[in-house]
């Protein structure tokens, strides 16, 4: 500590003011741990008092840092709390920051890093928000790229400022990762090379969600359900929300409303629907509750520094918190799962797990909305015992982290999906996200678009908004525009707030009915293309959901272009919404995947890369239909006449893919005068395809024009163009 006294004279009075000042911490240790990944350790660092939740292992050296590395952290410490700076040179464009407000260029913003239950966004105007991401991107003018981890879960706060990035932590000393490679997108590999990247879903998943705060009964469920398939809307997912629970208990259900869960899912199940089930942290403090005293036996609860049991107020009341620092009760919060799924769940969903407590009758300036800084919390294996200040922000990840492995123990054989509310920089690894509770407003409507992709840039490509908006009403027009996009964001789900009118895509009349139809069938006919990004991103950490100036990370014009986004390298998506968007130069031709869908005004216009083939299916009403009857390739030639793509192929579910049992085709195109010959090969992967992919239609986007041909994935494909 470097403290200065002044004695401070004002009139006869001395007052003595104690001003302390930032004390410089020189850096121990650097070194490279990965393909110009460098870190930084800092003299006095402590993995006791700072540990490492964000990466996925331990680095290792592999060697000296460069002479020339340029970007070099300068740490401090002021009052026992640690700081870095980055000094910038030059005009960089940055990003990142995980889930944040605002805009999707962050050069002069500012977050506070202290994961927040945060409805509407409206606490600290948005800088506050429900998850923890100390990560920045910096891109250069030449499309060079660099990344920086904080690797601390200390309360926070991180200032993305031009000239440079401040990262203050209200918490010890802590290891700065920077990444610095020639693009963004080999920075955000090396992201994902840090902190891992997400599992591969089922199949299903990237299926259309239907969610309500709640459908609160077996009937409503089924009435739902029925709707999406008597209407033929596609739809995978129906989501049960807190009221299935009795009187709030989690792993329980209403013994009147939910009483026959199994044969609920069941039936969701013939109908082609999964079923997911929300999970909170809190557990209610009741003794007649098997759930309560089973944790209280295991002594699992997170206990204040008296000792006793901390309680705070969730839903069903006073409430305790499993204590997930501790490699124990995670596994014991794992095993809940069991006899809970073995109801035929397919999916589970973790809400307020920041975790969020309600402290409303506290006076104002003493309310946290969550457990006092000074809780302590155990730890365990290479985790240390620390307070809440500093475990606070990897709540909802250590959470994720014991759901996710219950599941899987549960139903080795099924790839979990586990939504959560709260995560940590790397928390991917267990859980998708969505962006909280938003509002039915055209603000977040447009927000929506640089939240995602700033999530997809921060290494979370598995995620989305409430679409529709959550928090109050929402009008048919509002709906339209919404679903036009959100059908084409990574995790596409409807959602609505207890208390707000019905927002199923039925519910505002026949034409957005309509419209809602036509969004949702362009989504299903897209899910060959869009479960081989996922594919691709579960090995390489790269966004589902990407900015415009990945097409071009040269082009300056497109760093702050926030409206339309890219879905993979392939496919333009801009919104109805979109007023002069900032589009990359190059061939790119509109499409058309649904009849009708050009001339509907909410739906968002697709366009296909020149040099790109996008693999399409049929419209099918759930993801677990056959899509390849036949396959569709969409084909777009470069200015060369050439074009290729890809297509991953597996059962959809499952872990045989990670033993072959999967084909990652690739298509090519090549003109040669008159004629455009499409050749397709296995690249990888030792699945039999030929009974799956039977027939295959051909697009060819050509100069405004439409060529078609139709052929076998054996034989290739020609196309005359005349
Ligand atoms: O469980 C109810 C809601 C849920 O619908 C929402 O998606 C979460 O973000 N939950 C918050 C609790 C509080 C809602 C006001």
């Amino acid at each position: 500590m470097n403290f200065k006294t002044i004695l401070f004279s004002v009139l006869f009075i001395s007052v003595p003011i104690t001003i302390s000042t930032a004390q410089e911490v020189p850096i121990l240790k650097t070194s490279l741990v990965g393909n110009n990944i460098a870190e930084f350790i800092p003299k006095g660092f402590d993995k006791n008092k700072t540990p490492s939740l964000i990466l996925v292992s331990e680095p290792k050296s592999k060697g000296k840092l460069p002479s020339d590395w340029s970007l070099i952290p300068e740490f401090a410490l002021k009052n026992e709390k640690a700081s870095a700076v980055l000094h910038l040179n030059g005009d960089i464009s940055l990003y990142g920051g995980g889930e944040v407000t605002g805009p999707l260029l962050r050069n002069g913003q500012s977050i506070k890093l202290w994961n927040t239950d945060t409805g509407a966004y409206s606490v600290e105007g948005g800088k506050r928000l429900y998850q923890t991401h100390p990560w920045v991107m910096g891109v250069r003018k030449d499309g060079s790229a660099f990344g920086i981890i904080f690797d601390s879960t200390w309360k926070a706060e991180l200032i993305t400022n031009s000239n440079q990035i401040i990262y203050n932590s209200e918490g010890a000393l802590f290891r700065v990762y920077i990444i610095d490679r020639k693009s963004p997108q080999e920075v955000i590999k090396g992201l994902s090379e840090l902190t891992g990247t997400i599992k591969l879903p089922p199949r299903w998943a990237l299926g259309y969600h239907q969610c309500r705060f709640s459908y609160d009964s077996e009937k409503r469920v089924m009435e739902i359900a029925d709707n999406f398939r008597e209407r033929k809307i596609p739809c995978d997912v129906i989501w049960m929300d807190i009221d299935y629970m009795q009187g709030y208990r989690v792993f329980t259900f209403d013994s009147i409303r939910f009483r026959n869960p199994k044969t609920l899912n069941d039936n969701l199940h013939k109908k082609g629907f999964r079923a997911v089930y929300m999970i909170d942290p809190g557990v209610k403090v009741d003794r007649e509750y098997s759930v309560y005293n089973s944790g209280t036996q295991n002594d699992v609860w997170v206990k204040k520094n008296n000792g006793e049991e901390y309680h705070g107020k969730v839903w069903p009341g006073d409430c305790a918190f499993p204590d997930f620092t501790s490699p124990k009760t995670r596994n014991w919060w794992g095993g809940l799962y069991k006899d809970f799924l073995n109801t035929g769940i397919d999916g589970v969903w973790n809400d307020m797990n920041e975790p969020a407590v309600n402290d409303n009758d506290f006076p104002e300036d003493k309310r946290l909305g969550t457990m006092p800084y000074d809780t302590p919390h155990k730890g365990g294996d290479n985790l240390p015992q620390g307070s809440h200040l500093l475990y606070h922000n990897a709540y909802g990840r250590l959470m994720v982290e014991a759901s996710y492995n219950g599941i899987l123990k549960t139903n080795p054989d099924k790839r979990p999906f586990l939504l959560t509310r709260s995560n940590l920089l790397g928390g991917q690894r267990y859980a998708a996200t969505w962006t909280g509770d938003n509002y039915a407003g055209w603000d977040h409507l447009k927000l929506s678009v640089p939240m995602s992709l700033t999530l997809g840039l921060s290494g979370q490509p598995f995620n989305g908004p409430d679409i529709g908006g959550f928090l109050g009403n929402t009008d048919g027009d509002l709906w339209a525009n919404w679903l036009g996009f959100g059908a084409f964001m990574p995790f596409a789900r409807g959602h609505a707030c207890a208390g707000t009118n019905d927002k199923e895509p039925w519910a505002y009349g026949t034409e957005i009915e309509k419209s809602s139809r036509i969004a949702l069938e362009r989504r299903y006919r897209l899910l060959p293309y869009l479960y081989t990004l996922f594919y691709e991103s579960s090995q390489t950490g790269l966004p589902v959901m990407a900015p415009v100036f990945f097409a071009d990370v040269q082009d300056a014009r497109l760093r702050s272009e926030e409206q339309a986004f890219l879905l993979g390298e392939n496919l333009l998506v801009v919104p109805a919404f979109a007023k002069d968007p900032i589009l990359p130069s190059g061939i790119w031709e509109e499409l058309s995947l649904v009849e009708g869908d050009k001339q509907d005004k909410y739906q968002a216009k697709l366009s296909i890369k020149g040099g790109s083939i996008i693999p399409a299916g049929k419209i099918i009403q759930n993801a677990g239909e056959n899509s390849f009857d036949p396959l569709s390739l969409l084909v777009c030639l470069d200015k060369s006449g050439n074009a290729k793509g890809e297509l991953y192929v597996d059962s959809g579910d499952g872990f045989g893919f990670q033993k072959g049992d999967f084909a990652l085709l690739t298509f090519s195109a090549e003109k040669k005068k008159d004629t455009v010959v499409i050749k397709t090969a296995v690249n990888q992967g030792k699945r039999n395809v030929s009974q799956e992919i039977k027939a295959i239609n051909v697009q060819l986007f050509l100069d405004g024009k439409i060529y078609t041909a139709a052929g076998t994935l054996k034989d290739g494909i020609t196309i005359t163009l005349k």
